[in-house]
């Protein structure tokens, strides 16, 4: 299908592109990963998508696979019991499969996505029944089209507990199974759909890190064994240039623990936090690039790692970007001028749309490692 083609097909959510929005004649994220046997994405709301033709266009040149960045939550789609909302999500998958592209479901269990009357009732001991339909409603709806799920999201929490995790909502109702019974309801709603288990904070070699990822790995073993219906792992990725070391044979050597259990592994929510917001943009820019790069050659080194994510594709729209309320107070306490914008650059494009040097760095990790390597 030519480029045309897709865009016609996408019609009723925005304007054709300009010339202007046309991305560089080099192999595309997509094209690039295909080359490597993978798959590439980013997140994406529907709201925006629809607002912005450059955005909308950008992902559908780059990206195989969306990831809903909000709206498939819990507490997005049902905010009042039994009151649903599922039209953001509509309009993505509709933009997703009009254009041929796929959707990966996220998230269906997220301490920092329970509605606030579920929180409650989950703690007055309404027992699993709100857990399962939400499920049933979510996967019921989708479950045929989205071939990909994060089924629980960031379980494990460090210090806390021998086993690693969470201490929360989930855990203190239904005790340490709650992650195998949310996967085997999950597989009784999607009987076909691959169920993953997302994670963040895995990637330095710093003791928090080295600690989740021991407790990670120990809680995959406990699924695998308890004969949950895991399918693939998840590693967030959310770099953090403020965090460090990183170490190369530190993270292989996860990686490759990792693979010991035979699932796939996606890297779900690449971006890089910075940790100077007031250096040169091309310093700022070849930082991000650089982490992003070494990360990335360490990842796709492992064939178990399917499919790379980034979490938003420009940063015009990314959570690490500072809200215009707060901006004056980040210029006081950086010492700067109390102007400028308040944008992360640590995505592939930047605000105006135009491809960062992460791009170029996600691009050379992928034909760094071409299929059958
Ligand atoms: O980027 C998302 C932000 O816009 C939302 O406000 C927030 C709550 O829904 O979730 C953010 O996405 C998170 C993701 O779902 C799970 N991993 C961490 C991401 C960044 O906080």
């Amino acid at each position: 299908m030519s480029r045309r083609n897709l865009l016609l097909g996408a019609g009723a959510l925005f304007t054709l592109p300009t010339e202007r929005a046309r991305a560089p004649e080099r192999a595309s994220l997509r094209e690039a990963a295909a080359r490597s046997g993978r798959r590439f994405g980013a997140a994406a709301r529907a709201e925006q998508i629809a607002a912005e033709p450059d955005l909308a266009e950008a992902l559908l040149v780059e990206c195989d696979a969306l990831t809903p960045e909000i709206s498939m939550k819990w507490d997005a789609i049902e905010p009042e019991p039994g009151r649903r909302d599922f039209s953001r999500s509509d309009a993505l998958l509709r933009f997703a499969t009009e254009n041929g592209r796929a959707l990966h479901g996220h998230t269906l269990i997220w301490h920092r996505s329970i509605p606030p009357w579920a929180e409650a009732a989950l703690a007055e001991g309404a027992g699993w029944a709100p857990v399962a339909a939400h499920f049933e409603a979510v996967l019921g709806r989708y479950g045929n089209e989205i071939a990909t799920w994060d089924v629980v999201n960031e379980p494990i929490d460090t210090g806390h507990r021998m086993d690693g995790l969470r201490d929360g909502t989930f855990l203190r109702a239904f005790g340490e199974g709650y992650i195998e019974r949310a996967f085997h309801e999950a597989r009784a709603h999607a009987p076909g759909a691959v169920l993953f288990l997302n994670e963040y904070g895995l990637d330095y070699d710093i003791p928090v890190e080295r600690d989740r990822r021991y407790l990670f790995l120990k809680l995959v073993e406990r699924l695998r064994q308890a004969g949950a219906p895991l399918g693939g792992i998840g590693l967030q990725g959310h770099l953090d240039l403020r965090k460090g070391p990183f170490s190369e044979p530190l993270f292989a050597g996860f990686l490759r623990d990792l693979s010991g259990f035979g699932l796939e592994i996606h890297i779900t929510e690449l971006d890089v936090r910075e940790h100077d917001l007031t250096a040169p943009p091309l310093v700022r820019d070849r930082l991000v690039a650089e982490i992003a790069k070494r990360y990335l050659d360490v990842a796709l080194d492992c064939a178990a790692v399917r499919a790379v994510s980034t979490w938003g594709l420009s940063t015009r729209h990314s959570w690490l970007a500072i809200e215009p309320e707060d901006l004056d107070f980040y210029w006081r306490l950086v010492g700067g001028q109390g102007k400028g914008p308040g944008f992360n650059r640590g995505l592939p494009y930047d605000s105006d749309m135009r491809p960062a040097p992460m791009r170029e760095a996600i691009l050379a990790a992928f034909e760094r490692r071409p299929l059958g390597f």
